[in-house]
């Protein structure tokens, strides 16, 4: 992977020990109210958008081999949608731990009919799930408005001029290592100061090389080079990465700490991500990507009946007038 340049090792995450007090600061101050895509502009409300996954794959850690034929594809992308998807995130390659990078024209191969054939028939954007500047070009003539790249624009030198100069948004994710080395020996001082730094710089980064900063979400990578410890680290803190300014997303989807906090590698893992989803709506995340929308459609809107779900106002500090 490419170094990241100077430019982008300016750091503006406030050091979440000495940056500034939690006094009269809210969990959602700093927090960006739209994104920018492509062709259209999503705006944020109290409930999170939700980010349906399909995966054109025979080796996706939990729907591999589901939905690999194009056809079957489709079909569940349109279930996605059905279920209220506000967004589709279309992957042809698996990031699971230790998978094989898939090469580039297979993976054009997988993705490009999906998207071709989806594009014209929903009205919700779509995101191309890659780090191949080839795929993301042809999946954008294809008609996605979103590149999601785990790699965050430094997988693929090419990516970061495809991204700027077709004006597709983006969402840049932290990973530690590589997929098929991220789970040998994650370390960290500190999780959330290094994950915030990280994020700061490739934001900066992509914004030096042309890309608007309200089209950037960022992503913490839950299960990309973390122990239990870092990703529970992650989410218990995410609220501050608002002050970051960018929107947020988050993958907790059936991942392997909702197995390990239940002490069972077997079980289903809906409900823990259940929990996860609802907590970071409490949180103010204003993306999730999640394998089961109508499930988790159905869990945000009694929780946010029940009240759970902060109305997105920075309240003012003590004292302050109105
Ligand atoms: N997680 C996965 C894939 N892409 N993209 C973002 N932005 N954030 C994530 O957390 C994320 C992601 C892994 O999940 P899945 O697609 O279900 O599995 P696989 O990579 O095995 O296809």
């Amino acid at each position: 992977m490419e170094a990241p340049s100077r430019e982008s090792e300016k750091q503006d995450f406030p050091n979440s020990h000495g940056g500034r007090s939690a006094v009269g600061s809210s969990v959602l101050e700093g927090r960006a109210r739209h994104w920018q895509l492509r062709t259209r502009r999503l705006e944020f409300g109290r409930l999170p958008l939700l980010m349906g996954i399909v995966n054109v794959t025979p080796d996706s850690f939990y729907d591999g081999g589901k939905y690999y034929d194009p056809k079957a594809a489709i079909e569940h992308a349109l279930q996605l949608v059905a279920e209220g998807a506000d967004i589709l995130d279309i992957g042809g390659e698996s990031t699971r731990p230790y998978a094989t990078p898939v090469p580039v024209g297979e993976e054009l191969r997988r993705v490009i009919p999906v998207i071709t054939e989806l594009a014209p028939k929903v009205n919700i954007p779509i995101s191309v799930d890659t780090s191949k500047a080839e795929v993301a070009r042809e999946a954008i003539a294809a008609g996605a408005e979103v590149v999601n790249d785990v790699t965050a624009l430094r997988g693929d030198p090419e990516m970061l001029p495809v991204v700027a100069g077709s004006g597709a948004a983006v969402c840049l994710m932290h990973m530690q290592g590589t997929p098929k080395t991220m789970q040998d020996a994650p370390f960290y001082k500190d999780v959330l100061n290094e994950v915030g730094n990280f994020l700061a710089e490739v934001r900066s980064r992509a914004v030096a090389g042309g890309v608007s900063p309200d089209r950037i979400a960022l992503d913490p990578g839950i299960g990309f080079g973390k122990r239990l410890e870092h990703n529970l680290a992650l989410l218990r803190g995410i609220a501050e990465f608002h002050r970051l300014g960018c929107p947020l997303l988050v993958g907790p989807s059936r991942k392997r700490f909702i197995g390990e906090l239940a002490g069972n590698m077997e079980a289903d893992r809906l409900p823990g991500t259940v929990a996860t989803v609802l907590f970071l709506a409490a949180k103010g995340v204003q993306i999730i990507r999640v394998h089961d929308v109508g499930a988790i459609r159905q869990a945000l809107e009694v929780f946010a009946s029940l009240g759970g779900i902060p109305d997105g106002k920075v309240p003012s500090p003590p004292g302050a007038s109105t």
